[in-house]
């Protein structure tokens, strides 16, 4: 439950522009994005995303995957930043990850679709790359924000963060090498059928 004022703020801050379907550069963008199963913890990049909670005082899921193997001083590291609002990101060490960065990002709790929970994903995905080419990161591995325990529809999620990742390159140039990562072949095809999907727009 995220309130209103806060909401209204970020929708003020961020009116992100959508690219069109027909701009040529969308093909190039999609053929940019990749799609890798495994665990995120062993992925080499700049910047390894982390599905968080708002404490950002670790948790199941990737966040205890990311802690584990990033050490303790990931943890000392986080407890200093005093959380993070859902639909944000805070960027710290990774420690012990292959990685520069880790940019730990808070999804929205899946609660039916009315409760701004499209656009607060879409903003995770948004705050997650811009913190990443603030800090000049050219590769940036991200998991399904969301669609573990906090139960977002798995293709409706990969969808906006296709997207998001999209709309985000058409903006600020194509500079980072985009990756998504997922445990399953099953997730897998589900993104290489999203991506699919807008590939046959143009
Ligand atoms: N590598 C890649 N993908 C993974 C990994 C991994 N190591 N572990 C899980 N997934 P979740 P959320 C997939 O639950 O829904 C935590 O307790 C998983 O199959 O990690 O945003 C936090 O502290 C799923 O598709 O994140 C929060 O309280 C996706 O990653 C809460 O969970 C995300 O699942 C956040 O929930």
């Amino acid at each position: 439950n995220v309130p209103d004022w806060y909401l209204s703020e970020i929708k003020k801050q961020r009116r992100s522009r959508r690219i069109s379907p027909d701009d040529p550069r969308r093909q190039e963008f999609l053929e940019n994005l990749l799609v890798v199963k495994g665990n995120i913890t062993k992925i080499v990049a700049d910047a390894v995303v982390n599905a968080a909670k708002s404490s950002l005082l670790g948790g199941g899921g990737v966040d205890g995957a990311v802690h584990r193997a990033a050490g303790p001083e990931l943890l000392q590291e986080c407890r200093k930043l005093n959380g993070c609002p859902v639909g944000d990101a805070r960027i710290t060490n990774a420690y012990k990850l292959q990685a520069r960065y880790v940019i730990h990002t808070v999804g929205p709790v899946w609660g039916g679709g009315k409760h701004e929970e499209d656009f607060l994903l879409r903003e995770c995905y948004m705050s997650s790359l811009e913190l990443a080419k603030n800090h000049d990161c050219r590769t940036i591995v991200f998991p399904a924000i969301s669609c573990g325990v906090y139960s977002f529809p798995f293709a409706r999620a990969t969808g906006i963060a296709i997207d998001a990742v999209l709309d985000f390159k058409a903006e600020h140039g194509d500079h980072m090498q985009v990756s998504f990562c997922c445990f399953s072949e099953r997730d897998k095809n589900i993104y290489l059928s999203e991506m699919q999907k807008r590939k046959g727009q143009d």
